[in-house]
């Protein structure tokens, strides 16, 4: 990536606003803004200018200059605030442009400040992430995410492994040396130690990468047993079609529930049963696939149900067991006795016509789930980051199982390293350019 360009971008929003602002980074940035304004900047001041190309004033107001490297990307940076209407933004771009600005692709600036060691790759994600949240947890856990939090626990993992692998790689220049009983012990201990705390980042990470992406849950039952009728007071608006005719839903019917915070997506789906209809049965198979990708399957089961097996669960939805898997006993209001729960399974009891049970309905979908929104540990984490913690995992499980000696030394050396280079690729220490680029693709202009 070249560096040593100019890069311009409007860092707001496309469309009418009342303010935009335009962003400037790169040797150049200083010289285009005062050729502009035709005013002296100074460091960390604003000041009100025109800008102005040969012909005419193209718009009026703040200029900010970030002097390098105290900027957002490490290099001179200079920023706009002007008015916010796309021609004129346009107009400004280009008066930029033809003093030797470079229009900026996605995320470019970011990438910037990640090569220029501003931030790390978890960083510039959060980043990301933070302008994408869809739920007030997600924001707090990217937030985390920036202040280096995430950050800070892989680089405490690599240092400690990086102390470990100096210690042990000391042994293979000496391979007619018995490696010291206690030092064994040592070794033993501290990749066993290593293990567990991996262990313990991939769940957080695993919590962390779900904030990220909204939390999926689906409605499954016989026909009629109240599931479009669950998913309107759920709305609070008719989004199914609700009939006391058995197989009444067809298509998925989704929508995102908001509970403390934390976007859930719920999904309707067409009632399970054996049937000739190729329309239902279309339906049936969207359900089953809605049932694969859920975070959690939501089983429902009305008053016609005395007791609740794990038979009755499976015969429903099939062999799921490593599933996520909650009961509903719908229709509480018709239910002369309470159901009897055979399973291991949690079960909750509502009334979509009385209200019964849906404000507990809430917090124990949040306790099914998982997810607390105000957990202060989770920081906000993408698939990547597991997948490379996983990765991690594999190399120091596959060390702590060999037998500590000098013959095998070089083969745990060599686990160690490759634990070492997976942590490392989380925080973009090592990286292959086409990954970032995939990374930084994703972001918006102007950031
Ligand atoms: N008394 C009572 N009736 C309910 C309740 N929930 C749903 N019903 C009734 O049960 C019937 C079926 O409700 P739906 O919500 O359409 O059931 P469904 O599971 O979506 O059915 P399919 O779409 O056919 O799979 C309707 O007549 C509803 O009015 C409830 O909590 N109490
Ligand atoms: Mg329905």
């Amino acid at each position: 990536m070249n560096l040593s360009d100019t890069i311009v971008a409007s860092a707001t929003a496309p469309g009418r606003g009342a303010i935009s602002i335009i962003r400037l980074s790169g040797p150049k940035s200083l010289f285009i803004a005062e050729t502009l304004s035709q005013k002296s900047l100074k460091p960390r001041f604003s000041t009100y200018g025109h800008i102005c190309n040969k012909e005419a004033v193209l718009d009026s107001g703040l200029w900010i200059f970030f002097q390098a490297p105290h900027s957002f990307t490490g290099e001179d940076v200079v920023e706009f605030q002007g008015h916010g209407g796309p021609v004129v933004v346009q107009a400004v771009l280009q008066a930029m442009t033809e003093l030797g600005a470079r229009l900026a692709g996605p995320g470019e600036f970011s990438q910037r400040a990640f090569l220029n060691n501003k931030i790390d790759l978890t960083q510039a994600e959060a980043i990301s992430d933070l302008i994408n949240a869809t739920s007030l947890a997600a924001v707090k856990a990217a937030n985390r995410s920036l202040r280096g939090v995430f950050a800070s626990a892989i680089h405490e993992l690599v240092q400690d492994l990086i102390n470990l692998r100096t210690q042990i790689e000391a042994h293979i220049d000496f391979p007619d040396e018995d490696i010291e009983p206690t030092s064994i012990e040592y070794f033993t201990h501290k990749i066993s130690n290593l293990e567990s705390k991996i262990r313990e980042s991939i769940l957080s990470a695993r919590e962390g990468a779900r904030l990220n992406r909204t939390t999926e849950i689906v409605l499954v039952g016989a026909p009629n047993t109240g599931k479009s009728s669950l998913l309107n007071v759920l709305a609070k608006e008719p989004l199914a079609i609700v009939t006391d005719i058995p197989g009444t839903t067809r298509d998925l019917i989704r929508y995102d529930l908001l509970i403390e915070g934390l976007e859930i997506r719920v999904t309707d789906t067409a009632g399970i049963r054996p049937t000739a209809d190729e329309i239902e049965e279309e339906g049936i198979r969207r359900t089953k696939s809605a049932i694969e990708t859920a975070d959690l399957v939501l089983c429902l089961f009305d008053d016609r149900y005395n007791e609740i097996t794990e038979k009755t669960v499976t015969d429903l939805i099939g062999n799921n067991s490593s599933k996520n898997i909650g009961i509903i006993k719908s229709k509480h209001d018709l239910q002369t006795n309470s159901a009897l729960n055979k399973t291991e399974l949690p079960l909750i009891e509502v009334s979509s016509v009385t209200g019964f049970g849906l404000q507990q309905f809430k917090k124990w979908l949040l306790q099914e789930l998982n997810l607390n929104s105000n957990a202060e540990t989770i920081f906000l984490a993408r698939s990547r980051h597991v997948a490379l913690l996983e990765k991690a995992l594999s190399f120091i499980t596959q060390a702590r199982n060999q037998n500590i000696q000098i013959e095998t030394i070089d083969l745990i050396a060599d686990d160690l390293r490759l634990t070492q280079s997976a942590l490392s690729e989380i925080t973009g220490a090592f990286t292959s350019d086409d990954l970032l680029g995939s990374i930084f693709s994703t972001f918006c202009i102007g950031k």
